[in-house]
């Protein structure tokens, strides 16, 4: 039978005989991978990867997590040591890919993996920074392109505040940035001068903005003022730093608005993480929960933070997707944010900020990824459908190649962005793999078969099945297969997702939960002290528990029923977990 993916003597992905002269040397190897898919390249990827874990472990002068230090023990000795080969072999062999790792078995090493060899991420020479490659900028700008129209919608305007940041003004309001100062950078030197006051680079931009909405604000009609800016920002964490999740520098966008009535600014919060929910649901395919921090856990400096809390099951952790936070009149009252209100007298604004950042695009790899790699929901996918001519001896290859071209051109011109890939130097199957391996929704394959049939196939990513389409129909059921895609990654997402939430009653059974990587719907007693408790008693390797947010949606609270955690009258619904 005619083999489509073996079709060509051409190496396959796995047999490392790359035939690109100009990726030839084992030093240039090192630098620029072949391909993710070859044996060399995972080398070369992995030591990149050690010495970033060995900068980020001396930096810190603190231990790293046990698997990390399994992987850089293995290292040390030598990647290629027969056992560790022997394992990745192993593994290699069973997946019939290139990833070394499992998502269920090693999901740490699965997730490191797949960044780099899906060409998301390029490792750096600086701990916690990341290259955001433009298989990963691509979806960034999807989102952005999204949510900057919505937000014109609602006559919010860009803007842009300087990076850097006076100590100053950094300080000004102290309980905000308390918390916050160990994660400041500071730049003190310009060249080998001492700069005589140092100068911050933006954590977020409160303090920096909010001296102009006082001078910019004067009476009822300046209200509302909505700013909104699309930047970096620098935190220096120190915990664990992942790709997207944790990042010392990440791109977000802030949102800062002020208003005259408190009623305006509850509106925009809500309308705000509505955008976020359909950012991570409808772009994303990730359900999230809506719902209101805690006390605790809202940010500090402002009157209440919602939030849009999304789950991986593999690591049983929740995740805080975005926030929208009012911050009442704390800002305005500090920096004197006051205007003439309509019956000429002298009011405060009410203030809101929101921000959503790059760790959207983590979250999305770790809820959706395989064994084989990224899978991209088509509504983020810069290449929604890529095109593999399958020739083979004696075929009509130029047939073939032009079926792929008029393919490609139907499909733009419906709006659908499809490349062919017709690099000569690969076989389809290695095509196949490392397209699947960049998590491409859909592949269409076209060999000589269907060039005489006047068909192509198409194979889908989330779930291997194989059609075969008619080129008269090719739009539509390439329309139709890219919005089942969507929907059925939303779909088992969330089955997934809803398998982990367990409700609890009492503290037994919210650590038997807990202990089964759950996320512990449980009715509370909303008080702080209890919530530090909980986290007092679940301290462990693992990490505390704490909450992630009361469900805007509450389940009914039937009169008497008790916080899980103190035996006091409950007076809602939150959800607990461990988090990132
Ligand atoms: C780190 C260093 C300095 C978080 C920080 O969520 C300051 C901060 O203020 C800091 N980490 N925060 C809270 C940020 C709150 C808020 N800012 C605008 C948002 C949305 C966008």
């Amino acid at each position: 039978m005619f083999d489509r993916a073996k079709s060509w003597s051409m190496p396959v992905p796995w047999s490392n005989q790359q035939k690109d002269s100009t990726l030839g040397s084992e030093n240039e190897t090192k630098v620029k991978p072949l391909s993710p898919l070859c044996p060399l390249s995972l080398r070369a990827a992995g030591r990149r990867y050690v010495s970033h874990l060995l900068t980020t472990a001396t930096e810190k002068g603190k231990s790293v997590n046990l698997s990390l230090r399994r992987f850089i023990a293995m290292a040390g000795k030598g990647a290629s040591t027969a056992a560790a080969k022997g394992k990745k072999k192993e593994v290699k062999k069973e997946t019939g890919l290139g990833l070394s790792y499992k998502k269920d078995e090693n999901f740490g090493e699965w997730y490191s993996e797949v960044v780099v060899n899906g060409e998301m991420i390029e490792y750096y020479d600086i701990s916690g920074c990341y290259i955001l490659r433009p298989w990963a900028m691509s979806i960034w700008e999807v989102m952005q392109t999204f949510f900057d129209a919505e937000i014109k919608k609602m006559k919010i305007k860009n803007c842009y505040f300087p990076l850097f940041v006076s100590s100053g003004v950094l300080q000004k309001e102290k309980d905000h940035i308390e918390g916050f100062a160990p994660e400041v950078a500071w730049v003190t030197k310009s060249g080998e001068s001492e700069l005589e006051m140092p100068i911050a680079i933006r954590p977020t931009s409160e303090t920096v903005m909010y001296p102009y909405f006082s001078k910019w604000i004067r009476g009822h009609r300046d209200l509302p003022l909505r700013l909104n800016q699309w930047c970096n920002v620098v935190r220096w964490e120190f915990s664990n730093p992942t790709p997207f999740i944790r990042s010392r520098e990440f791109l977000w966008q802030e949102g800062h608005t002020a208003f005259a009535t408190k009623e305006e600014a509850d509106t925009e919060v809500l309308d705000i993480l509505e955008l976020y929910r359909r950012i991570y649901e409808e772009f994303l395919a990730v359900p999230v929960i809506k719902g209101k921090k805690s006390e605790h856990e809202k940010f500090a400096g402002g009157l209440y933070t919602t939030t849009v809390e999304a789950f991986v099951p593999n690591t049983g952790r929740g995740v805080q997707g975005a926030t929208s936070h009012c911050l009442g009149q704390n800002f305005a009252k500090m920096f004197e944010i006051n205007f003439e209100n309509e019956k000429g007298e002298k009011a405060m604004v009410w203030q809101n900020s929101w921000a959503y950042t790059t760790r959207t695009i983590g979250v999305m790899i770790m809820v959706h990824g395989d064994d084989k790699g990224l899978v991209l929901p088509p509504k983020v996918a810069s290449v929604q459908v890529i095109v593999i001519p399958v020739p083979y001896k004696d075929a009509d290859t130029k047939g073939i190649f032009d079926a792929c071209a008029a393919t490609v051109k139907t499909l733009n011109e419906s709006g659908i962005r499809a490349e062919a890939d017709f690099r000569d130097n690969y076989s389809p199957g290695w095509k196949y793999s490392q397209w699947e391996l960049k998590g491409v929704p859909l592949r269409i394959e076209i060999g000589p078969k269907d060039f005489a049939n006047n068909q192509v196939r198409a194979v889908r990513r989330d779930n291997s099945t194989k059609h075969d389409i008619p080129m008269t129909d090719l739009v539509e059921r390439v329309q139709d297969m890219l919005n089942q895609i969507q929907e059925s990654l939303f779909d088992a997402a969330k089955q997934k997702r809803d398998a982990c939430i367990q409700r609890a009653h009492t503290w037994e059974e919210f650590a038997e939960a807990l202990s089964q990587k759950k996320m512990i719907l449980a009715p509370w007693c909303d008080e702080e002290e209890v919530e530090k408790d909980v986290k007092t008693r679940t301290k462990g390797d693992m990490g505390a528990a704490k909450s992630l947010c009361s469900p805007f949606d509450q389940p009914e609270l039937p009169e008497g029923t008790l916080c899980f955690a103190s035996g006091k009258p409950a007076k809602k619904w939150t959800y607990w977990g461990r988090s990132y």
